[in-house]
């Protein structure tokens, strides 16, 4: 049902006012003036990233979903984050005291889940070409995954939008490097897409948070020129420090591909991930991080490897509001941002 005079041209758009505004939002001119009904208004549909619908043509950001964990060596289930992760979007508060954004401002539309197949290769093959379409609808995809492998499907879309070679940036936040060559006999694997990213597409990559890496990982970032930024560095320097640093390495970047790996985090504050690796980030760190670089030359982003199996819904819902956090800010510097 189209109402071109209205903000809120999907139902579930009028069934957020009413959430928010309750019972005297039913007396007011403005309900009775545009004739909503009572299914537009005490109904949404539960597996919505966000609950506010809108349509494609209008949104400035595009959700999908990812559910594929087919590669996954330890503790599998990312495959179900998709589900887990809008659930949980519609049960926490909108806005964000970091950019002053509610996040019911923006405008969202959820495409739903990739029909992704057992081929690693063929799913990035439908994810690429998704991709490409929202890339070239001028929207920022925002991807919930899925194991981490997805975002090299992601990167190969975002390489042709950018242009010419150094314009693009990989930023990831991941206790791992996820840059092994082959791992048990697999070259296309959660373990080594990263490389298969900088051999394909030969972006700027910085990593964020790392601490967990083989020998052949660290050698190959040093040659390659890849950029480290431990766990440990974070927490001695503080996260504006090294989010400082990481402005200045983004100079003269024009698009930026963010990638968070919930692993970034501490098990402690995402317990619920494929590979959990100890000594990481606190929830502050990552936001501060974030708010720190996160602006309008970010293209496109995924949150990837929540396993909700072993979730109590810390971990959902942390990804949830991380989602929340880094749409605000982009929303907050596409209006700042000169
Ligand atoms: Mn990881």
């Amino acid at each position: 049902m189209r109402r071109p005079d209205r903000g809120y041209e999907a139902i579930q758009g009028f069934s957020s006012i009413y959430k928010c505004r309750g019972e005297e939002y039913l007396e007011t001119a403005e309900r009775r003036a545009s004739k909503i009904t009572y299914r537009e208004l005490f109904t949404s549909h539960p597996s919505t990233f966000g609950g506010t619908q809108r349509t494609y043509e209008e949104s400035d950001y595009i959700v999908l979903g990812v559910p594929f964990d087919a590669t996954s060596t330890y503790r599998v289930g990312a495959r179900f984050a998709p589900l887990a992760v809008r659930e949980a979007s519609l049960n926490i508060e909108t806005y964000s005291f970091r950019s002053e954004v509610d996040f019911e401002d923006l405008t969202i539309h959820d495409l739903g889940d990739l029909h992704v197949t057992g081929s690693a290769e063929e799913t990035l093959r439908r994810l690429e070409s998704v991709v490409v379409e929202v890339l070239d609808s001028r929207k920022v995809p925002v991807l919930i995954g899925g194991e981490h492998t997805i975002t090299l499907g992601a990167v190969r879309a975002l390489r042709a939008a950018c242009g010419s070679e150094g314009n693009l940036t990989v930023l990831s936040l991941d206790a791992h490097l996820d840059l092994r060559d082959e791992y048990m006999g697999q070259r296309l694997s959660h373990t080594t897409f990263m490389r298969r990213i900088n051999e394909e597409a030969k972006p700027r990559i910085i990593e964020v948070g790392v601490r967990a890496a083989c020998r052949e990982e660290i050698r190959y970032a040093e040659d390659s020129g890849i950029r480290i930024f431990t766990a440990l560095e974070v927490m001695r320097r503080g996260p504006r420090d090294v989010a400082e640093q990481i402005r200045g390495i983004l100079k003269g970047c024009r698009c930026t591909y963010l990638t968070i790996d919930m692993d970034v985090l501490d098990p402690a504050f995402a317990p619920a991930v494929q590979n959990p690796e100890p000594d990481g980030l606190t929830m502050h760190d990552l936001l501060e991080i974030l708010d720190g670089v996160c602006d309008r030359r970010v293209a496109a982003f995924d949150i990837v490897e929540v396993a909700p199996d072993y979730d109590e819904g810390v971990t959902s819902i942390a990804a949830a509001k991380i989602i929340f956090e880094v749409l605000c800010r982009l929303k907050k510097s596409g209006e700042t941002d000169s």
